[in-house]
């Protein structure tokens, strides 16, 4: 017994300690029968038993700003890299449509004569010029060369640890390189070793589609490095053939120029130069270190002639790097890592496929074999990929997170506001990486300047204005470029929307100072903007233009559009906004006259409605859809990510939301399922929920887990970790939900630690056979807890008392109890 309670800790070391009476008992028991099924309480690796096909295999390490895809070939290695800040064009143009407001008003009178065609005429005078576009920095080649046949190849991604490595044989002589992005170093560390000694003979080249400047340096008493100097393309055209580079420093602001270097910092071989590159020879350990940098000096700046001097950049990541070798930056690297990734444990009991390559094991899920193993690694590979594509000082993830080869990428892999950049942030609190928001906090705030720019410029209104797409530079103008379909270029609430993510900072960390100072502005601002769009029609607000991100519905008269009035999405969108700030008035004590007129506004919201079918009304009328199977399901934001809709709060509402997503159906695209996952799991639903992330990981998931659009789209991973963490804990009515849509699929028994609520609690829960056998609940800022469960609670060392409540048909208590900031509470149920 004490053997299997000493390893039960090692697995659970916040299990409660012997004496605790028989709630620890049943823990244990309950632990015992359920661990030999578990699908393994570590983070397993994503592994391979062949090297990557193509950039889609290839696996992705970063630390936020770098980034590289490692293809894990053995005698032609290819990193694939990228630099975050490292896009087409320049500062985005103040005012590049001067004529825009003056059809705001005809494009009003035109829909409120309901000539539709009019209106869509008229928002396209109304566009400005496209985004610009994320461009690849470059590749490394690492031509290695050996005898005989390659056996026992192995590749993996070691998530636990964020390094990619490769390892196999020839010759008798067993060859490993590993890969990481160290954040606290900013490098790319690239370390090769052979196990028989002067084994390691390779060639390191650069290679790009566009053209570039290369320098070998091998001077004596420096160390051997690889240059490689180019220029970002100057404009977004998306024309064939890009246009020619340019190599001047005059005053025109002709793009964006970069420089990374490879650079040999530990070598027992020997090296020297090659017409396009560095030939080692004769080594068993090489460590290359990699450092990059942009002129990118800011989103007013021109990154040409105001651009930062990137060579000297360069060195300086070498310079605050010096004297550390491979092991020293490994340990850094691990530490910096571990720190925001051990935050969070899940483990699921339940069938978990035999140890086998991730795309083997991909092949049999798609044919039906349960691996709760692959979707734990799924969640925890969501975590992976947001620490490492997102880091405090840096830029938002974006379309493809940091990882994109192409120089014409999809959507320009920018940042699109009317679903995408959001759902990328959806897991972040939840999942213990709040840090990780910063990013996103910092470019709403550029948004903001060059949004209020925009409201003014483009409508004449307060406030600031944020359409669907963006891009490094912040740029906030409808795009489209006069041609540009106003169901997407045209939708203009991109300022509310984001305002939520300001808001959820807030309700998760309780951090008064950063609401009162960073937040509460921004989101006024997004306020007034919203106060002066809306308009008002048969006595109710509504928003005219408007569209439903990017569905098109049929006229009861026999067209089709889809621009109309006061769309479901709009009135949800701005009552969330409202609701927020109304809420934090109270919380800071300041600005109550304010408050009191958005109450005001907010009850002349245009209505939820629920129509013929059941389903909750898109559209300003009950009309049909064009496509009724969109992959938009924008009228559910009051769902999820909003929290007007619950089963908790207005069943009625949460049946028409039901109904909304049968006839949606659970197909789409990756991120559209992903969504599908949230929505199911705050419908409290968690079989179906569980089923939408079935096919999310059978139909819409690559090889290296990516999840596909198709093609490649970042935002389904993010989308599906959120999924999962609703599925297990929601807090979003201000309450500690605890497995509120546990899917039977999961019920044997599971275990989670470390996820996070609103009203600053962490919280772990321990269940089996469908219910909660055991939780923690960490109070970070001393807040009134308010739990809901299925069970009633017991709190350790407390007496508490749970209210049983009924709602929708089933059956909760509600537990009670104030908290001490910093002090952990263990439940357990009786
Ligand atoms: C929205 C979506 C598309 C795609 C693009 C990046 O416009 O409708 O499906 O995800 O963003």
């Amino acid at each position: 017994m004490q053997i299997l309670i000493d390893s039960l800790r090692f697995l659970f070391p916040r299990m409660p300690r012997p004496g605790r009476g028989r709630a620890l008992g049943r823990t244990l028991i309950v632990l015992a029968l359920v661990l030999p099924q578990m699908a393994g309480a570590a983070p397993a690796a994503l592994w391979y038993a062949a090297p990557a096909k193509d950039w889609y295999e290839a696996l992705p390490i970063g630390n936020g700003r770098l980034g590289a895809m490692v293809f894990g070939r053995p005698s032609d290695e290819l990193l694939q890299l990228n630099e975050q800040t490292l896009w087409t064009g320049g500062p985005a143009a103040p005012n590049p449509n001067p004529d825009a407001p003056k059809y705001l008003q005809p494009v009003r009178d035109a829909l409120f004569r309901d000539d539709v065609g009019a209106a869509v005429g008229l928002l396209k005078k109304m566009q400005g010029p496209n985004t610009q576009m994320y461009q690849p920095l470059g590749d490394l080649l690492i031509k290695q060369h050996f005898g005989g046949a390659v056996v026992n190849y192995r590749r993996e991604l070691d998530i636990g640890n964020a390094i990619a490595t490769t390892a196999f044989e020839a010759d008798g002589v067993r060859f490993e390189r590993s890969v990481f992005a160290s954040a606290p170093d900013q490098l790319i560390v690239v370390n090769l070793t052979s196990s028989k000694p002067g084994a390691l003979d390779f060639d390191l080249s650069n290679g790009h589609e566009l053209a570039f400047r290369r320098e070998v340096n091998v001077a004596p008493n420096a160390p051997a490095e690889l240059v490689f100097r180019a220029k970002a393309r100057i404009g977004s055209d998306e024309r064939r053939d890009p246009k020619p580079l340019v190599f001047t420093d005059d005053a025109v602001c002709n793009g964006m120029r970069y420089e990374w270097r490879t650079r040999i910092i530990e070598n027992d071989g020997r090296v020297h130069a090659l017409a396009d590159g560095l030939a080692v020879r004769g080594a068993s350990k090489v460590t290359l270190a990699i450092s990059a940098a942009t002129s990118f000096s800011g989103i007013g700046n021109c990154p040409d002639k105001d651009g930062r001097n990137e060579s000297a950049a360069v060195d300086a990541y070498y310079a605050a790097a010096a004297g550390l070798g491979h092991a020293e930056l490994l340990r850094r690297h691990v530490a910096d890592y571990k720190k925001y990734f051990d935050r969070v444990e899940l483990a699921l009991a339940g069938p978990a496929a035999p140890e086998a390559p991730i795309d083997e094991r991909l092949k049999r899920y798609k044919a039906g074999r349960p691996d709760t193993g692959l979707e734990q690694l799924y969640f925890q590979f969501g975590r992976y990929l947001l620490i490492s594509s997102s880091r405090p000082g840096g830029f938002p993830a974006n379309l493809q997170g940091i990882w994109n080869h192409l120089i014409r990428p999809s959507w320009r892999s920018n940042y699109t506001t009317n679903i995408n950049l959001q759902m990328n942030y959806w897991p972040a609190e939840m999942t213990n990486l709040a840090e990780m928001t910063e990013p996103l906090i910092a470019h709403i705030g550029r948004m903001a300047a060059n949004g209020t720019v925009t409201a003014k410029n483009y409508y004449g209104m307060r406030g600031w204005a944020v359409h669907h797409n963006s891009d490094l530079w912040a740029q906030t103008n409808p795009v489209g470029e006069g041609r540009g379909d106003p169901k997407w270029a045209n939708w203009s609430l991109g300022s509310p929307w984001l305002s939520q993510h300001l808001y959820e900072h807030y309700r998760f960390s309780g951090d008064k100072r950063y609401l009162r100072d960073v937040a509460y502005p921004l989101m006024k601002g997004a306020a007034d903007f919203c106060l002066d769009w809306l308009t008002e029609r048969d006595g109710a607000l509504v928003t005219a233009p408007s569209t439903s991100p990017e569905n098109v519905y049929l006229h009861p008269t026999g067209f089709k559009a889809a621009v109309t009035v006061a769309s479901a999405m709009d009135m949800e969108i701005i009552w969330d906004l409202f609701t927020n700030l109304i809420e934090a008035s109270k919380a800071l004590g300041t600005d109550r006259d304010y408050a009191a007129m958005l109450e005001k506004k907010r009850a002349m919201l245009s209505p939820l409605r629920i129509g013929r079918k059941g389903n909750l009304v898109e559209w300003y009328g009950d009309w049909e859809d064009a496509d009724p199977q969109h992959r938009h399901v924008s009228h559910l934001f009051a769902l999820h990510p909003g929290r007007q809709i619950s089963p908790l709060l207005n069943a009625p509402y949460a049946a028409a939301a039901r109904k909304t997503l049968e006839l949606r159906g659970d197909g789409g695209t990756g991120w559209s399922k992903a969504w599908k996952i949230n929505f199911w799991a705050r419908l409290l639903d968690g079989d179906h929920a569980h089923k939408v992330y079935q096919e999310l990981l059978r139909e819409s998931t690559l090889n290296n887990l990516f999840d596909t659009h198709p093609p490649f789209q970042i935002d389904g991973n993010f989308g599906a970790t959120s999924g999962i963490a609703e599925m297990l804990l929601q807090s979003q009515l201000n309450e500690v939900h605890l497995l509120p849509a546990l899917p039977s699929a999961w019920a044997a028994g599971g275990k989670v630690r470390g996820l996070v609520a609103r009203g600053a609690f962490e919280v772990g829960m321990v269940w089996s056979k469908g219910r909660l056998v055991s939780a923690t609940l960490s109070s970070r800022m001393g807040n009134r807890v308010v739990l809901r469960s299925s069970e009633k609670i017991r709190v350790a060392g407390m007496r508490v008392k749970s209210t049983s409540v009924g709602a929708d048909g089933r059956a909760y208590y509600l537990t009670s109890f104030a908290t001490v900031k910093g002090k952990t509470y263990r439940l357990s149920v009786p």
